[in-house]
C-alpha cells in the first residue's frame, strides 16, 4: 500500500492505483470525460488536472501513479482556472446545440461545462462540420459532436474486438473514423452500439425512430402492437428518474397504453417459444448428428460478427430466429388470424435494449409474413423520450398487465435479458425434454455471474451430461470461436450475446456508469425471475396453444417457415 494525502485527507491505497483512483475512494469527485471505470485509461482530455506537490504542472490524475507520501490538490485556484479552460477550448469548436441534441440533459460535457462553471466561451474557434454517417439501420454519428475521448475506439477494441474506429489525422482535424473515412455501413460494424453506450456526447447515437412510431399510433387505420424485451423492464425506469435496477414492468406496460399502443406484448412470451424450438433443435443435433457445439442465435450484434468475421462456423448457429423475430412473424400470422385483423393494418414496433435490434428487423429475409415482420424497432432510451414528450408521469402509474395471448411469459423468458440466462433457460426445459421429468433445481448458479466466460457440466438425465459455455462481449466470443476453429471445444452448447452482462448491458439501454450499475440490472432480472408465477418456458400456457392450434410441433413444418432462419456468409 502507499500512503498520500489528498486535500488534506490521509488514504492508503494499492501502489497501483492512480491518483484518481486514490480521490475516488475518498469519495472526492474529479471531473472526467476521456476515462471511462470499464476502459483502459488514456489521459487524453485533461479534464481531470489537478496539483500534486513537487510536480512541474498540473497532472491528469486519471493516469497519474501514486507515489509514497504524495500531497494532492484537486481544488486550487490553479486546478479550477485550467479545467474551465480545458472545457472551454471544446466547447469552442463544438457546435453547442444542445437544446435540440439527442442527448440534451444526458451529456456529459454538458454537464461537466456546468460542473466547473463556465458561463463564457471565451474562445471563437472554427466550427466543426462533418457530415452525418447515417447510411446504417442503428447509428448515426456526427463528428461535430466528436471531443476525441477515445472511448469508442477503446470500447469497439478492448470490449468487443471488433476494431471499427481510430484516430485519422492530425491536430485540428484529428477525427474518430472508420478505414477510409467509409461509413459504419460499409465495414465490420456489428451495430452492437457500445460505442454509443460509451460515447459522453452526441457524436454516436442511435438513429431515432420515434416519429415514425408516433405517426403510426396516429394513423387511425393501423392496428399498432408493441412488444418489450426482457432486459427493458429493468432499466427504463433510470431514464425516468428512478433508481439504477429498478423493475418497472407493470407501469412500462401502463406507459405503452398511455402512450396509444393498441395492445402491449411481452418478448419474454417468444423468448419461451425460443426455448422450445431452440431446445429441440439442440436434441435433434445430440441425437442425430447434427453440427456441434450449437450456439445461440438471438443476440443480433453477435449475428453479426460471426457472419462477417467467422463465416466458416455459420453451421454452428442454431437456425431458431431470436424471439423478437419469431414474434413479429407471429404478430402478422398466428395473431392476425385470431383477432381477424389484416395483418397489411398491423404495425409491429418492438422496444429493445439493443441497437442492432434495428439491423436485424430491417434483414431482408425476416419477413416470412409476407410482409416486414417488425416494423420499428425502438431503444429503451427512446420511449423513455416519448414517454417524457407525451408528458406522462411514470413514477405515479398503476401497475398493469401485458395483453393475452402473446403477453404471457415466464422467469426463464425474462433471464435471457441476463448473461447465462438464454442457456439456464434452455436447461430448464431440455432437462424436462430427455429425462420427461421436472427438475428439483431450476436455478443454474453455475451459468450465472460475470465472468467473461463461463463453462459447466450439466447432468441433463442418468447417462447424459450436458458440457455448456457461455461468453458476453465480442472480444470473449472470439476466445471460444477460435477454441471451436481449433477443435478444441467440446462442449454441446454455447450461448452468446454480444454485449456485457448480455442484454441488460445493451448498446440501446440508459448509459451505465459503472460494473456495480450494470449488476444492479443484472439481480433486478433474476428478482424478476423469482417472482414469476411460471419459471420455465414448457410450462407458458400460451405456447402450447399456439402449438395445439396453429404451429403443430417444434421443428414443424409451419415452424420450420415462420420461426427459422438461416445466414449470410
Ligand atoms: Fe435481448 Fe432477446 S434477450 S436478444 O438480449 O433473445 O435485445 O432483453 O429481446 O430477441 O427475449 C435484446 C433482451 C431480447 C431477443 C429476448
Amino acid at each position: 500500500m502507499v500512503n498520500i494525502t489528498i486535500d488534506g485527507q490521509k488514504v492508503a491505497v494499492p501502489k497501483t492505483s492512480t491518483v484518481l483512483d486514490a480521490a475516488l475512494s475518498l469519495g472526492i469527485k474529479v471531473p472526467t470525460l476521456c476515462y471511462h471505470p470499464e476502459l483502459r485509461v488514456e489521459g487524453a482530455c485533461r479534464v481531470c488536472m489537478v496539483e500534486v506537490e513537487g510536480a512541474r504542472s498540473l497532472v491528469a490524475s486519471c493516469v497519474y501513479p501514486v507515489n509514497e507520501g504524495m500531497v494532492v490538490r484537486t481544488n486550487t485556484a490553479a486546478v479550477r482556472e485550467a479545467r474551465k479552460t480545458v472545457v472551454e477550448l471544446l466547447l469552442a469548436n463544438h457546435p453547442t446545440d444542445c437544446l435540440s441534441c439527442q442527448r440534451n440533459l444526458n451529456c456529459e460535457l454538458q454537464t461537466i461545462a456546468a460542473d466547473v462553471g463556465v458561463r463564457e466561451i471565451r474562445f471563437d474557434g472554427e466550427k466543426k462540420n462533418y457530415p452525418l454517417d447515417a447510411k446504417n439501420p442503428s447509428l448515426v454519428r456526427d463528428q461535430s459532436k466528436c471531443i476525441l475521448c477515445g472511448r469508442c475506439i477503446r470500447a469497439c477494441s478492448e470490449r468487443q474486438g471488433v476494431h471499427v474506429y481510430s484516430f485519422a489525422n492530425r491536430g485540428f482535424n484529428t477525427t474518430v473514423v472508420p478505414a477510409f473515412d467509409l461509413g459504419l455501413d460499409e465495414v465490420s460494424c456489428t451495430y452492437c452500439g457500445q460505442c454509443a453506450a460509451v460515447c459522453p456526447t452526441g457524436a454516436i447515437v442511435e438513429k431515432d425512430d420515434t416519429e415514425a412510431v408516433w405517426a403510426a399510433i396516429n394513423d387511425s387505420s393501423k392496428h399498432v402492437i408493441v412488444q418489450t424485451a426482457p432486459a427493458v423492464r429493468v432499466a427504463l425506469g433510470e431514464a425516468l428518474g428512478l433508481a439504477n435496477g429498478s423493475i418497472v414492468t407493470g407501469k412500462m406496460v401502463a406507459s405503452l397504453k398511455r402512450l396509444g399502443f393498441d395492445k402491449v406484448f411481452d418478448t419474454n412470451f417468444s423468448a419461451d417459444l425460443t426455448i422450445w424450438e431452440e431446445g429441440s433443435e439442440l436434441i435433434d443435433r445430440l441425437t442425430n448428428g447434427g453440427k456441434l457445439p450449437m450456439i445461440t442465435s438471438c443476440s443480433p450484434g453477435w449475428v453479426n460478427y460471426i457472419e462477417l468475421k467467422y463465416p466458416d462456423l455459420l453451421d454452428h448457429l442454431s437456425t431458431a430466429k431470436s424471439p423478437q423475430q419469431m414474434f413479429g412473424a407471429l404478430a402478422k400470422t398466428y395473431y392476425a388470424e385470431k383477432v381477424g385483423i389484416d395483418p397489411k393494418d398491423i404495425v409491429s414496433v418492438s422496444i429493445m435494449p439493443c441497437t442492432a435490434k434495428k439491423a436485424e428487423a430491417a434483414r431482408p429475409e425476416m419477413n416470412s409474413s409476407g410482409y416486414q415482420d417488425v416494423d420499428y424497432v425502438l431503444t429503451t432510451r427512446e420511449l423513455g423520450r416519448m414517454i417524457r414528450e407525451a408528458g406522462i408521469t411514470f413514477n405515479n402509474l398503476p401497475e398493469t398487465e401485458f395483453d393475452a395471448p402473446l403477453g404471457v411469459g415466464s422467469g426463464a423468458g425474462v433471464i435471457f435479458g441476463a448473461t447465462g440466462g438464454v442457456m439456464e433457460a434452455a436447461l430448464r426445459t431440455v432437462a424436462k425434454m430427455v429425462s420427461g421429468k421436472e427438475l428439483d433445481n431450476i436455478e443454474f448458479e453455475a451459468v450465472r455471474g460475470m465472468n467473461g466466460i463461463k463453462e459447466a457440466s450439466v447432468p441433463l438425465k442418468e447417462g447424459l451430461t450436458a458440457k455448456v459455455a457461455i461468453a458476453h462481449t465480442l472480444a470473449n466470443a472470439r476466445v471460444i470461436l477460435e477454441k471451436i476453429r481449433a477443435g478444441e471445444a467440446d462442449y454441446h452448447f454455447i450461448e452468446i450475446m454480444a454485449c456485457p452482462g448480455g442484454c441488460s448491458g445493451g448498446g440501446g439501454q440508459p448509459i451505465i456508469t459503472s460494473a456495480e450499475h450494470r449488476q444492479k440490472r443484472i439481480d433486478a432480472i433474476y428478482e424478476c425471475d423469482k417472482c414469476s408465477e411460471l419459471r420455465k418456458s414448457h410450462d407458458n400456457p400460451a405456447v402450447k396453444e399456439l402449438y395445439d392450434t396453429y404451429l403443430g410441433k417444434p421443428l414443424g413444418e409451419k415452424s420450420h417457415h415462420l420461426l427459422h432462419t438461416h445466414y449470410h456468409p
